[in-house]
């Protein structure tokens, strides 16, 4: 029975390769979600315990059975500590994926990582200054050493804050110090965050959701801004860059190498050997026109915002690129990437490799990148993708790849506008542009493909909205042409105007999921001009396709930076009241923000525009009724 394809994704690329893959036989991630149907209620809601081998244990949503796990835990304290236990997961992944960076930083000082070099001297010195390091007399690799250093510090227990909160507005801070969540050590609040939630450990719910506030905070302030700080050092700060994205940037007559993931250290070796002449040659004489490198995920964010590197998809399209019978090699490095790839590309002639140390997959070939090694790595995997070449089947690229522009780190739109944030103050003074949206996170497949970030995104910028995005949400509205100049014509009048006048699409691509860091920076910014906190700003978040704990962590840092946060799927939370009460409402007496959920992305933009005019007549600004 054909499935209808058009309820899974809004993309023409999504639908014409599931309707290959259905003619090949082969399960896609749609296919083993219905096969997981009904799924668990207790699970869903947020109700059920496996901390410890008393249980598993699970409280009765409607009364009839226990109330209580075997310990004596309620739904409150078994719903705040699943809470904690996500936030700690996707607060550790993104860190640990700082700490990957920061330790190529200290190879690099120390002349152990050929290959890599400091691209951004300027940014090195202006954030190694922030961590009171001397800059004068000194060179670049003793500054870089010594930045390492510091950063590295960061991660541990013996500083009363991690260093770059000291970028958050004054006010921010205060209320963070007055909480008593001031982010410590990255590594030390996720080891707290484990510590509490263990049995017989903290059981107040508020006091457990509040540590998940700080063990957020150290992401967002902590292992994520060191990730992209570091990231900007070692392989350059975006500059705006034209590019292009889905799945028709691969190429028939090219050998087609897909990077997927997180990790820029990986994939911008990759991006060098497919440069080297003598490996283009070799592609040439086995029959190819050249090496076409293009990304998934957000590895493939991190090349499009440095080098323009095309994008073939998000999430939801990582299955689907193997079925094209092109994708000659797909290297993965962490985070995202679905363990049944390597059983797909059995199907097709796709070598899958794994490079990190910390991350294997079934089906797939490992080969471990150190720095160290990565250039002759990186080489010799570029041309075994070349020997596939040969190897193909069947071919199937069915669509026209989509101009896009990206590449708008902080520093490239305060570049836009000219070296100061002035202009886009003044614009949001004046009600030209009414606020600011970040519309950021993954796919899921419980929500029809880039529906929620391509609907949520076209409302926002119709009513005069900046919407700068963030990792899968960015891809889709790539694909959906809201990133070229021309797009303005998608905009409200006011957008349109400023926009135009600058010469910027009204949809700003600032990179992969750490870069969601950059949107705080740019708040900050704007708040330090204006003298306010984050909170007073006619700014909000929205994340309508997350799936992932890494996604948990950066609404929970958005909402203790107050940024007002709008959810697509709803948290497992619904097992406890106080619990959503607290994160829908109560939170905006502590912290001046809260989480909505919305599934449905006309309401979620109803909602933020609403929040907008709020705090622009809060501000004394011109406001309209929505
Ligand atoms: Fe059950 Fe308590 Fe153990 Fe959780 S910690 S599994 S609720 S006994
Ligand atoms: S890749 S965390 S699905 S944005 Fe960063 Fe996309 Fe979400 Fe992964």
């Amino acid at each position: 029975m054909s499935k209808t394809y058009q309820t899974y994704t809004i993309t023409q690329d999504g639908q014409l390769m599931l309707k290959k893959m259905e003619r090949d036989q082969v399960e896609t991630v749609w296919d083993r979600l219905q096969a997981q149907l009904p799924q668990c209620g207790y699970c869903d809601m947020g109700l059920s315990c496996r901390n410890c081998v008393m249980g598993p244990c699970r409280v009765d949503p409607f009364g009839e059975g226990p109330q209580q796990g075997v310990c004596g835990a309620d739904a409150d304290i078994i719903v705040a500590r699943n809470l904690g236990r996500m936030i700690a997961a996707g607060a550790a992944a993104h860190s640990d994926h700082g700490r990957d960076l920061v330790e190529v930083l200290a190879e690099v000082a120390e002349g152990r990582a050929p290959g890599y070099e400091i691209k951004d001297e300027d940014k090195l010195k202006r954030v190694a200054a922030e961590y009171g390091v001397e800059i004068e007399g000194k060179d670049t690799m003793q500054i870089a050493g010594e930045l390492a250093n510091g950063m590295q510090e960061d991660y541990g227990t013996r500083k009363k804050g991690v260093t770059l909160i000291n970028r958050a507005p004054e006010k921010r801070r205060e209320i963070w110090k007055k909480l008593g969540i001031t982010p410590r050590g990255i590594d030390r609040e996720t080891s707290e965050m484990m510590h509490r939630t263990h049995m017989g450990v903290d059981n107040g719910w508020q006091s457990l959701l509040l540590h998940g506030l700080r063990n957020a905070l150290s992401d967002g302030w902590g292992g994520s801004m060191i990730a992209t700080e570091v990231s900007d050092i070692l392989f350059g700060t975006p500059q705006p860059t034209q590019t292009s994205a889905n799945i028709g940037v691969l190429k028939e007559d090219h050998v087609n190498i897909v990077v997927h993931g997180h990790n820029p250290v990986v994939s911008e070796m990759i991006l060098l050997a497919c440069q080297a002449p003598e490996l283009i040659k070799l592609a040439e004489e086995k029959g190819a026109r050249g090496i076409n490198l293009v990304g998934l995920c957000c590895t493939g964010n991190e090349l499009l915002m440095r080098h323009g590197i095309p994008m073939a998809g998000n999430h939801l399209m990582t299955e689907l690129v193997i079925a094209t019978g092109a994708a000659d090699l797909m290297l993965v490095d962490y985070q995202c990437i679905m363990p049944s790839l390597g059983n797909i590309a059995a199907c097709y002639h796709t070598r899958m490799i794994s490079t990190s140390d910390k991350a294997r997959f079934p089906g797939m070939e490992h080969r471990e990148f150190h720095p160290d090694n990565a250039v002759e790595m990186a080489r010799a995997l570029v041309q075994e993708a070349v020997e596939n070449y040969t190897h193909r089947g069947e071919v199937y690229i069915p669509v026209e790849p989509i101009k896009a522009m990206g590449g708008f780190s902080v520093e490239a739109i305060v570049g836009a506008l000219g070296g100061t944030p002035e202009p886009l103050i003044e614009a949001i003074k004046e009600g030209k542009i009414r606020g600011i949206a970040g519309v950021v996170g993954c796919n899921n497949p419980k929500i029809k493909h880039d529906y929620g970030h391509v609907t949520l995104t076209k409302n926002l910028i119709a009513n005069d909205i900046l919407v700068g995005d963030t990792g899968c949400a960015a891809v889709a509205n790539a694909k959906a042409g809201f990133k070229v100049a021309e797009s303005i014509q998608y905009a409200g009048e006011g957008l349109k105007e400023v926009c135009g006048a600058l010469g910027i699409p009204p949809v700003l691509h600032m990179g992969s999921c750490v870069d969601n860091v950059r949107i705080l920076v740019l708040a900050s910014a704007l708040a330090n001009a204006l003298n306010v906190d984050i909170s007073d700003l006619p700014i909000a978040g929205a994340a309508p396709e997350w799936y992932s704990e890494k996604a948990v962590s950066i609404g929970a840092y958005f909402v203790a930076s107050g940024v007002y946060t709008v959810l697509g799927p709803m948290p497992p939370i619904t097992g406890s009241m106080n619990v959503v009460n607290l994160l829908t409402e109560g939170l905006n007496d502590v912290i001046g923000a809260t989480f909505a959920v919305e599934p449905d992305p006309e309401k979620a933009a109803l909602l933020i525009r609403r929040h907008i005019e709020n705090k622009r007549e809060t501000l004394g600004l011109p406001y309209l009724k929505v």
